[in-house]
């Protein structure tokens, strides 16, 4: 059966779907639906606006919206709903940097959460964390995942102590 989608992952065009589609192979790590749409803030307003609506009343709890260059799509997701909104500035032409500026720059009030350029998989991950507060199925998920990272480190660090 597959799961009710919780997060909507957007982006701008289809050509940011290599970054973004590991947002989504994050969330399915962790048994969290999501829907994934391509709509642009520039090209398909309208359609961006009915798409948000429609995530919202399927049940999406919280948006990531991943774009490039005058990447606007994030704080227009953040403007037309009351759900948190993550952002991924994409790699571009000026190595993402524009898309990092027009992601976070938000003005007070509208908040849109900020990742590092291309990481898609931290946006996921901070989708979780959000999720987790109210699942203590998926908080113990988080956390053995946590503690995972924790012990995979130290491994690696111990393998090169005893090389
Ligand atoms: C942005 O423009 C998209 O998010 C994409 O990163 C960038 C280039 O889009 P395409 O011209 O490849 O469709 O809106």
């Amino acid at each position: 059966m597959k799961a009710i989608a919780r997060v909507a992952v957007l982006m701008g065009s289809d050509s940011d779907l290599p970054v973004m589609e590991k947002a989504e192979e994050v969330l399915r790590s962790f048994e969290v639906g999501c829907l994934s749409a391509v709509a642009s803030a520039h090209r398909t307003p309208q359609y961006l606006r009915s798409l948000i609506a429609r995530a919202e009343r399927k049940g999406v709890r919280v948006f990531i919206a991943g774009a490039g260059g005058a990447a606007h799509l994030a704080g227009v997701v953040a403007s037309e709903t009351l759900l948190p909104v993550i952002g991924v500035p994409l790699g571009s032409k000026l190595s993402g940097l524009d898309s990092l500026l027009s992601t976070v720059q938000m003005p007070r009030g509208i908040p849109v959460a900020t990742v590092a350029i291309d990481n898609a998989a931290n946006a996921a991950l901070l989708a979780v964390q959000i999720l987790s507060l109210s699942d203590k199925a998926l908080a113990a998920r988080y956390e053995k995942y946590r503690r995972d990272l924790t012990r995979s480190v130290i491994a690696k660090a111990k393998a090169r102590r005893s090389r």
